[in-house]
């Protein structure tokens, strides 16, 4: 036979399964990165020219002058906005909405922060450590009355080395669609399922580092998993320890959606 003379024997059917597989997995590359166009706040034109909007010594002084409560509530609202956004990328993920109610939010639950610190790095400047927050660019000091500085310095110490790696808006949209679709989430009804979902985007993943000849990227890409896990972890103590002190400040003004996802 072809095989033992050393050469594969010519499978028109196996070449049409691959070609198959390949188009879906551009197909679904496509659509991922689509739906992260769609629900990004700002466009990487749009945010490269905002780039000189810095905030001045005064409005610094006037974001340090809030009260702790007052300052909490305002990023918290700021926060859920960004969220919403990563909820209805979710749902345009393909596969995402054909899963159980309860396992969709589920991964939402703990997924949608970690996405979100991911896209904080295009939100990111590096060349002076600031974050698009309000309009403008704002560094780490602008967030003191928060008074959890080490969360704040965590934070964007991880957008500046994500920064770092420069990656595609491409690269991230299937980035941020696999942070999402994670099997081993707490109270998951149907990991298998979640899991097949899965395989595809990592496919995608792998696709598209391939094409930019960026494959090692993909270890880089991991080794971030559990640095996000931690910094979500970290989030929610300071949440807790916020929640102590300001009781009613949680339960009346803070949205629901955050107190429904960390609370
Ligand atoms: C992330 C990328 C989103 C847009 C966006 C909205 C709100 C921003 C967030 C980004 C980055 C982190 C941010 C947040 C508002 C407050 C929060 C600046 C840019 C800081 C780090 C404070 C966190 C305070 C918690 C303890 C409540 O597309």
């Amino acid at each position: 036979s072809g095989s033992e003379m050393g050469f594969r024997p010519f499978d028109p059917e196996s070449l049409f399964f691959s070609y198959q597989t390949s188009l879906h997995i551009e197909e679904l590359s496509a659509s991922i990165v689509r739906s992260h166009r769609e629900t990004t706040q700002y466009r990487p034109e749009e945010l490269q020219a905002l780039r000189w909007k810095v905030f001045s010594r005064e409005e610094i002084h006037a974001y340090q002058s809030k009260s702790v409560d007052e300052m909490w509530q305002h990023c918290a609202v700021r926060l859920t906005d960004a969220v919403q956004y990563v909820v209805e990328f979710a749902k345009r993920i393909p596969g995402f909405r054909q899963l159980g109610q309860n396992d969709q939010i589920a991964l939402l639950k703990s997924g949608s922060m970690e996405v979100v610190l991911v896209r904080m790095s295009r939100m990111f400047n590096t060349e002076n450590n600031t974050v698009f927050f309000d309009g403008k660019f704002a560094g780490t000091e602008l967030f003191k009355s928060l008074a959890c500085g080490d969360l704040i310095a965590a934070l964007f110490e991880f957008a500046h080395n994500l920064c770092a790696l420069r990656l595609t808006e491409q690269q991230m949209a299937v980035f941020t669609a696999l942070v999402l679709l994670n099997a081993d989430r707490p109270c998951l009804e149907d990991r298998e399922r979640v899991q097949r979902v899965r395989r595809d985007v990592e496919l995608a993943l792998s696709h598209i580092l391939h094409r930019d000849n960026q494959e090692s990227l993909l270890h880089k890409l991991y080794q971030r998993v559990p640095v996000l896990k931690s910094l979500c972890a970290l989030h929610i103590e300071k949440l807790r320890w916020f929640r102590q002190l300001y009781p009613l400040t949680v339960h009346s003004h803070f949205p629901p959606l955050y107190k429904e996802l960390f609370g």
